[in-house]
């Protein structure tokens, strides 16, 4: 998806030129259609540039009035002003309208409030007028009509396009199956290796329909909490939510949060505030007591921020619980012969995954694929829900709503040889663990194991032995997908009581 032709207040995009819903079109189709449309009903840009393509029908061209800087591309022009401080953005700013633009730019704000946040500073609704204090009647704005760039258009159009066609008309064989709840002996049975969503068991918790942000905000407001980069008072990230445009919003993701709200966790914990789902069993990471790695966060965000395609980290499995607002999750099995979602960069040793993409422009241009590609998964998960996120599977959020949820990752005793083979053979890729313990991960998890669960450690170990033996040669992992193996339906994850995850082929 680029930007079209037309910039959104060219008064062009009238009921003929929408295309016609009424034609017969595949899912991806009707994506694109839907997309098409979304696209074209992006407001205009407040200081009135529009897309690139604009240039070629245009009688002037307001770059080509910016000196030296008018030969080099937007990109360049962009990645050079973020060498720049704000004293020589904002001179720079005022020498003519195109570079008014280019200095306005909203991610070089950002970047130069996150490297030097300014003390007692108040959200103001962009990353400039916050950074330099401006209050909003002194926030100019001139127009920039004769100014074509997608390099300055695209964040805005991304900001701004509405993302409901992605996400919603979810195809019958790619939806999240959901559940009222399950026994810990139907999980470990059957769906250890599957995403579901659970309807009932939050519903039960304290905290379900008592916290919200507007709670928080009047229980902690003053409390700093980590958003990203950031830590910030709740009643300044609560100002944020409510008055920010940015394409890919500031996002609160906070592991200290029960300390910081002083609520107890767990069943048998007196007032606990909320417990794992009796389903997901033992997680196994508690025999580390003092060492396990960091595992419960609170996460809370605007509507569109969200989380872009990533794997848990150590090979751990998660649930996520959304207390208000709602979540899109659109996720993918992974296994070494299958390549990794549409769009989404896997380094060699697949240690590193790039997705340099923001949500909205991964959705804009690989959604379409992406629904069609066998294994996807995606589904809804409302208020008072709670979804299983199973060990390896890539997952990209986005919160329909201004949303708060809670999230906590564990080892099920299904997945220990999972974990102990992670924490054993990528040991470059383990994170999480303090520094101390980091190198020595795999050997600290095998101790305590043994000290407390030999059996179920013997068992782990023998199962990751297992595997290792029936691993395939190097041409078979070339030559064949796991479900061209199993028969064209199906693969399997290497062990022999992995539950299949049927594929479309
Ligand atoms: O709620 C979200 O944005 C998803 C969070 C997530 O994937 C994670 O915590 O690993
Ligand atoms: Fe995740």
């Amino acid at each position: 998806m680029t930007p079209g032709i037309l910039g959104a207040d060219s008064g062009h995009h009238g009921s003929e030129s929408r295309p016609c819903k009424k034609i017969k079109t595949s899912p991806a189709m009707d994506t694109l259609v839907d997309a098409a449309a979304a696209a074209a009903a992006v407001p205009a840009h407040p200081l009135r540039l529009r897309p690139s393509g604009n240039a070629y029908t245009a009688v002037e061209d307001l770059k080509a009035r910016c000196g030296s800087f008018a030969r080099l591309p937007d990109e360049t022009l962009s990645l050079l002003f973020e060498s720049f401080d704000a004293g020589a953005l904002l001179r720079l700013g005022s020498t003519c309208r195109a570079l008014y633009a280019f200095t306005r730019l909203e991610e070089l704000w950002r970047a130069l409030f996150v490297s030097s946040p300014p003390d007692n500073f108040e959200w103001r609704g962009t990353w400039r007028s916050t950074y330099l204090g401006i209050p909003p009647e002194r926030v100019t704005s001139l127009s920039c009509q004769n100014l074509f760039s997608d390099v300055l258009y695209r964040p805005f159009q991304c900001a701004n396009i509405s993302l409901e066609p992605f996400t919603s008309r979810i195809p019958t064989q790619n939806a999240i199956q959901r559940l009222p709840d399950l026994t810990y002996a139907e999980y470990a049975e059957n769906w250890t290796n599957k995403p579901f969503i659970l309807t009932s068991p939050v519903k039960e918790w304290p905290v379900y329909g008592k916290w919200s942000p507007e709670y928080l905000l009047k229980q902690c407001p003053n409390v700093r909490f980590r958003a990203e980069a950031v830590d910030w008072p709740m009643h300044t990230y609560m100002d944020y939510m409510s008055n920010s445009s940015d394409e890919s919003p500031l996002y609160l993701f906070d592991r200290a949060f029960a300390e910081k709200t002083s609520i107890a966790i767990g069943r048998d914990a007196p007032d606990a505030a909320y417990w794992a789902p009796d389903c997901f069993g033992e997680d196994l990471f508690a025999v580390l007591g003092e060492h396990r790695p960091d595992s419960r966060w609170m996460i809370m965000g605007p509507k569109r921020s969200g989380s872009t395609f990533h794997k848990d980290p150590n090979a751990t499995t998660a649930w996520n619980a959304v207390l208000t607002g709602s979540k899109y999750w659109l996720m993918f099995p992974s296994s070494s012969s299958l390549p990794p979602p549409p769009g989404v960069i896997l380094s060699d040793d697949h240690s590193e995954i790039t997705s340099p993409l923001s949500i909205a422009e991964y959705l804009l241009t690989f959604h379409a694929l992406a629904r069609e590609t066998p294994g996807c998964r995606e589904g809804i998960c409302y208020a008072g829900e709670v979804l299983h996120v199973p060990s390896g599977w890539f997952h990209l959020v986005l919160n329909l709503e201004d949303s708060l949820a809670l999230t906590q990752n564990f080892v099920p005793t299904k997945k220990l040889p999972d974990v102990l083979g992670f924490l054993r053979d990528q040991r470059d890729q383990v994170s999480g663990f303090k520094d101390e313990v980091c190198d020595r991960a795999y050997e600290l998890f095998v101790e305590r194991l043994n000290e407390t669960r030999p059996e179920i450690l013997e068992e782990g170990l023998a199962e990751l032995e297992k595997r290792a033996k029936k691993g395939r040669g190097k041409w078979d992992e070339l030559t064949k997908s796991d479900a061209e193996e199993s028969g064209g339906f199906s693969f399997g994850f290497g062990g022999d009581d992995d539950e299949d995850i049927d594929v479309r082929l």
